[in-house]
């Protein structure tokens, strides 16, 4: 199958490795080596998975508009630590190469050299940086045309959708598992109030849309591998008009993890708070100068909201049956779901001191 798409585009030299690379839910992706005048070459490959993403030229027509006003950001603030995807663009000019007649759809990448991607990391330097590298991308495209860009995934972090989709399938039960989790199904529904406290006021000057990322886990940062800087945010297919507090609350969710998302010794599974703050700080010294009263005021409960709303994702596809997230055995949704559950509680026990930090890390950074 690569021989075919690669034969789309002019990719100087020749072929001598692919590999495969795990990481990420949902794409498929391959790192491609290429040989030319005994040079090596990466370029990365990806297919993109079209029950989650239906209109993938839309989502590329995004990605294209928003790598270029992030280079052209950077260029204006003479910054020339930080870098973006390119894409390579096939023979045709097109920025996604479409395989017949499997209707498939692939987009490959120059692959950033001397980098490293953390599925989770204690460094304080390294989550220090990882909130400062979401932080610089939300404030280089604020001024981004939000009308350009296309919703990728609907309701993609509307939290009581996706609570109505939950309740609704376990009414459906199509697996006839949700008795086995009816505990978590509880604990789940007695959170049914905070859901709303971000969709209500979106669109809001309290709330106002922004360009967003969506899904700002550790591992989507590319971080500079001698000096622990961030070199890139990558993974752009969810960047939609959106809250900033959902971006910052996953930031948390993922990186403040003392453990992986998908980790099974609870214990493990919590909130460790000096990578609460590093994150914090990181993302403060970018962003603070723009949030409003009200983001201020919720950015502790959107951890709590956005690791909730996992839950419930994670939770609901293993009722479904595991239809959308990759998984590598059985129960693996399900305990992700659990690992999810224990970190609410955790961020519940520890929610004064958060809200507390986030306004010190606020005052720190506001004037700077
Ligand atoms: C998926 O593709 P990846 O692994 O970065 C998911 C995110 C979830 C994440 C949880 C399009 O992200 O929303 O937070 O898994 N992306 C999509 O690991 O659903
Ligand atoms: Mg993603």
């Amino acid at each position: 199958m690569l021989d075919r798409i690669l034969e789309n585009y002019d990719i100087k030299g020749s072929l001598i490795k692919i590999e495969d690379n795990n990481s990420g839910n949902i794409n498929k992706t391959f790192v491609a080596t290429f040989l030319d005048n005994n040079i090596e070459k990466k370029y990365l490959v990806q297919k993109i998975n079209t029950t989650v993403f239906a209109e993938p030229y839309k989502l590329m027509k995004n990605i294209e508009g928003i790598t270029a006003f992030i280079k052209k950001q950077t260029k204006l603030e003479n910054d020339n630590n930080h870098k973006t995807l390119q894409i390579i663009k096939t023979k045709k000019g097109n920025s996604l190469c479409k395989i017949l007649p499997e209707k498939e759809y692939y987009r490959i990448y120059e692959f950033i050299e001397d980098a490293v991607a953390y599925d989770c990391s204690t460094e304080l330097n390294v989550v220090f940086n990882t909130g400062k590298a979401f932080g610089n991308f939300q404030r280089l495209l604020a001024k981004y045309p939000m009308n350009q860009l296309e919703e990728t995934i609907k309701d993609f972090h509307n939290t009581p959708s996706r609570l109505k989709t939950f309740i609704s399938d376990i009414k459906i039960d199509s697996q006839k598992r949700a008795i086995e989790v009816a505990k978590e199904i509880v604990f789940i529904i007695q959170r049914e109030d905070i859901c709303s406290l971000i969709m209500d006021k979106l669109g809001t000057d309290e709330i106002p849309f922004r360009v967003t990322h969506n899904d700002t886990k550790v591992n989507n940062v590319l971080m500079n591998k001698d000096n622990g800087e961030f070199l890139a945010v990558i993974d752009l297919d969810t960047v939609m008009p959106g809250s900033l507090l959902f971006d910052y609350g996953d930031g948390i969710r993922s990186t403040a993890s003392n453990a992986k998302e998908d980790e099974i010794n609870l214990e493990k599974v919590y909130i460790n708070l000096e990578l609460f703050e590093a994150y914090t700080d990181g993302y403060m010294s970018e962003m603070a100068p723009y949030l409003t009263k009200t983001e201020l005021s919720l950015m502790g409960e959107s951890i709590r909201i956005i690791t909730l709303e996992l839950a419930i994702r994670f939770l609901n596809d293993y009722i479904n049956g595991d239809t959308y997230f990759k998984i590598d055995y059985e129960k693996h949704n399900l305990d992700r779901a659990l690992n999810q559950i224990k970190l609410v509680i955790d961020i519940e026990d520890k929610i004064d001191y958060i809200n507390k930090y986030i306004y010190e890390s606020y005052e720190k950074y506001i004037n700077n």
